[in-house]
């Protein structure tokens, strides 16, 4: 909902506001920035970054939210049912005809104590919401915009309540808001299919970027967000310098909060990790998908559906196993990074039943094995050809070796090759059963159960005395 005098307040206020905390660069070693690159451009020590990024470091697993006006035609435009979040540009829909879903709009079923209640099921610490999509649409009350949440039947403040919903459960509130909007006159370009159509005379896209500070302010003021997940930014009206501009805005909000890299123009591709060239963000975005190896000391996140949209698609049916998403949270782990799993939520508000079966089984597994999980550091010896490992510092020089086992050994013996440490322990993860080893020069040979305690994936505890380097 719109309160023009309020607006302009604000606007006014960006534009005084913007360099607060990051000036030339000064430092060295910040662990955002891969080894070669740029010194970073914010003024924090690597230490104050570190304490600003643990809490996401150790959380390792957290829920996407893809919601909004799109989850009504449910991927359906004329027959053809491949269309999501996407689906204003994708089946080409005038923008008077999208706005007509505002008055659709009307998920009374939405109960965001039962979405926390899912996210913290399934052992997610933290949930980053579309607060904003390409199409424009606010899910809060929003002061600088009528296309919102208020002018729909439903009439609720979508994040106010999910925020206080996540607090209550322990789950971090995070957002994700859109630079690309389809919606307000001032962003550019006009879609090419609409050009003839949607004028963009007059259209001032610096006056844009006031807007999406105020509905930044709005968001970073009324919800205190965790993370501020930023998209659409390859535009090519999008440059360097406006991103470095958002960057010290949000940041100016508060100093805390958790950028990802598409508040620039440094991503890699959809592979998403933050290319060489000192650019703005806190973390590496590959999207659908999984790099083949970490990079130390460099923060990334794989965002994936549990499907084949964000968006709700009621014809999708290429739902991900279960066994295979505790097998791809246990592969990002493994390698050092987090693991956002989305959710495409339904217009009446609830999830999806495969959505839903799946986060329990998540969690059931999580009930059993999530030590391995938080808090974990990527394998220090890389992709064992039996599956995967992480490891945690237990102090006075020794470390926990989580042995993530995908392949069972059909002969009992489970071979662990590249450790010089002195082995002091190895048990089941779950129950806690003690195994018996042996070390030779081939490796260290755990004596397993014959048949896995877990089909999903069971773990097997090493705890080992680190030799004087390496592992
Ligand atoms: O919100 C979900 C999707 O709607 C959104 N991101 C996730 C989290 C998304 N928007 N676009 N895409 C995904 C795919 C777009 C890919 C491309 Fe590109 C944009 C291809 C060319 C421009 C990626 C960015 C590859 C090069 C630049």
């Amino acid at each position: 909902m719109k309160t023009p005098a309020l607006v302009v307040g604000l606007c006014l206020l960006t534009l005084v506001s913007t360099r607060v905390t990051t000036a030339a660069a000064t430092q060295t070693g910040s662990l955002n920035q891969p080894a070669g690159a740029a010194a970073p451009l914010t003024l924090e020590t690597p230490h104050e970054r570190d304490a600003r990024m643990k809490w996401w470091r150790d959380a390792r697993f957290g829920m996407f939210i893809h919601w909004g006006l799109y989850a009504i035609p449910a991927g359906e435009w004329k027959g053809k049912t491949d269309h999501a979040e996407w689906i204003r540009e994708s089946a080409k829909i005038p923008l008077e005809e999208y706005n007509q879903f505002l008055g659709q709009f009307n998920p009374v079923k939405f109960n965001p104590a039962e979405w926390s209640r899912l996210a913290h099921r399934a052992g997610m610490k933290y949930l980053v919401i579309t607060s904003k999509h390409h199409d424009g649409f606010a899910l809060w009350d929003s002061k600088a915009s009528d296309f919102d949440v208020m002018a729909t039947p439903f009439k609720r403040d979508i994040l106010k309540e999910l925020s206080a919903a996540c607090r209550k459960q322990n789950v971090r509130f995070c957002t994700y808001h859109s630079i690309m909007d389809w919606h307000h006159p001032d962003y550019l370009p006009r879609r090419t299919w609409e050009k003839s159509t949607r004028s963009a005379d007059g259209a001032d896209f610096d006056r844009f970027r006031g807007y999406l500070k105020s509905q930044l302010a709005e968001i970073v003021r009324g919800y205190n967000p965790g993370v501020m997940w930023f998209d659409g930014e390859w535009e090519a009206t999008w440059t360097h310098a406006m991103g470095e501009d958002l960057d010290d805005y949000v940041r100016g909000l508060n100093k805390k909060i958790i950028i990802n890299n598409r508040v620039d123009k440094g991503r890699h591709g959809m592979a998403g990790q933050t290319r060489e060239g000192g650019f703005r963000g806190d973390f590496g975005t590959p999207e659908q998908e999984i790099p083949d190896q970490g990079i130390p000391g460099v923060d990334w996140e794989s965002c994936m559906t549990m499907n084949a949209h964000w968006g709700w698609n009621a014809a999708d049916t290429k739902w991900k196993s279960t066994e295979d998403l505790v097998r791809k949270l246990i592969d990002i782990a493994s390698k050092g990074g987090n693991f956002l799993l989305n959710i495409g939520p339904r217009p009446d508000g609830t999830f999806p039943d495969q959505a839903v079966e799946r986060l329990e089984g998540i969690g059931r597994w999580m009930d059993k094995n999530s030590s391995s999980i938080y808090g974990t550091h990527a394998s220090p010896i890389g992709k064992p050809a039996w599956g995967r490992c992480t490891q945690k510092e237990l102090g006075k020089g020794k470390t926990r070796l989580y042995l993530h086992v995908f392949d069972w050994p059909n002969d009992g013996q489970l071979v662990v090759t590249g450790i010089n440490g002195t082995p002091i322990k190895a048990a089941l993860l779950d129950g806690g059963d003690k195994l018996k080893f042996t070390q030779n020069a081939g490796g260290l040979t755990i004596e397993v159960p014959a048949k896995p305690k877990d089909t999903m994936t069971t773990v097997i505890t090493l705890d080992i005395t680190k030799p004087k380097t390496g592992i």
